[in-house]
């Protein structure tokens, strides 16, 4: 097989123990340097100290990776020409030979061919707004609807259009619960403005629908668990709504397309927010990552 999968990884998953996937897009092309690296390392560690193995997972060299080293990491985060790899991307990758961190899409395919049940992101992609011109939907909603994965986000870009993606996945057959909320969270944002139909109080819980899921034996689809950022730590929401506009604007102005838009307005608002919005999502993603690791062991638990 072509997969990597780390010694830790493989040694946690044979012997029954919690494990949280992790992805690298966020790393490579949704964190500015150097305070990306600093975030990966943190983000594994937060996992170890909440009792889990961390499962980062990136393309190195054509070789899909599931666990990278400090080594590995470092290239990553701060090699030129690491590509955005979607699912799609993935066999172009492995034959030719290239290395690219990894979406949800193309991580939670990896994570699912590894074993591993829970992963933990910051947001997902979605509906663009401007759908209706572009045809722009995340492949994330696509390869969610076929893999039977636990994503543990904090909602879906607010970039994006929400209430759009939130039909999406209903058409598509997704689950979501929102975690401690009847709202659904807004990335930056704890709530987007639209509420969720379940909500889920405990990792328990969450891993009882997990269960349910199997038991059902139904067509592998995921579990969205969306999990707000605090209150205390999301960005002030009359300058979200305000930067965004004009984030949104300045893409249209400059004919950013494809994959290049999810990046180009992250770092937009991250430079027209002094860094306000890179601590928001920050903190969103800190959260996800103790909560997966909490979700996967209480999975593991059986
Ligand atoms: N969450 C973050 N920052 C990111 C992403 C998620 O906090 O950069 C990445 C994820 O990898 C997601 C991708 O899959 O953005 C979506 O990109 P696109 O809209 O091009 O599908
Ligand atoms: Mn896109």
């Amino acid at each position: 097989m072509v997969l990597v999968v780390s010694e830790k990884v493989r040694e946690a998953l044979d012997a029954g123990r919690a494990v949280v996937a992790l992805e690298s897009t966020i790393i490579a092309h949704g964190l500015p340097r150097p305070r990306n690296l600093q975030v990966a390392l943190e983000l594994e560690d937060t996992v170890r100290r909440s009792g889990a193995v961390p499962a980062t997972i990136a393309v190195l060299d054509g070789r899909p990776h599931v666990g990278l080293d400090k080594e590995q990491l470092e290239r990553i985060a701060n090699e030129d020409g690491i590509r955005k790899l979607s699912h799609r991307d993935l066999p172009l990758a492995v034959a030719a030979g290239a290395s690219g961190a990894t979406t949800v899409s193309a991580t939670a395919q990896l994570a699912a061919l590894a074993g591993l049940r829970v992963f933990a992101t910051g947001g997902l992609g979605g509906v663009h707004r401007e759908w209706t011109a572009t045809q722009d939907e995340s492949a994330d909603l696509g390869l969610l609807a076929r893999t039977r994965i636990t994503v543990v986000c904090a909602g879906v870009k607010s970039i994006l259009d929400v209430p759009a993606t939130l039909q999406r996945l209903e058409t598509l057959g997704v689950a979501v619960a929102g975690y401690g909320t009847e709202r659904f969270p807004g990335f930056y944002l704890s709530d987007s403005g639209y509420p969720v139909d379940w909500t889920l109080q405990t990792p328990e819980q969450v891993a009882d629908v997990m269960r349910a899921q199997d038991a059902l034996d139904a067509a592998d689809t995921a579990l969205i668990v969306a999990n707000p950022v605090p209150e205390t730590e999301q960005l002030d929401p009359a300058l979200h709504a305000r930067v965004l506009a004009d984030a949104l604007q300045a893409c249209d102005a400059e004919g950013i397309t494809g994959q290049a838009v999810t990046p180009f307005l992250l770092g937009y608002l991250v430079r027209h927010t002094d860094g306000a919005s890179l601590e928001a999502n920050l903190a969103a993603v800190r959260g996800n990552v103790r909560l997966a690791a909490r979700i996967a062991s209480a999975w593991a638990r059986g």
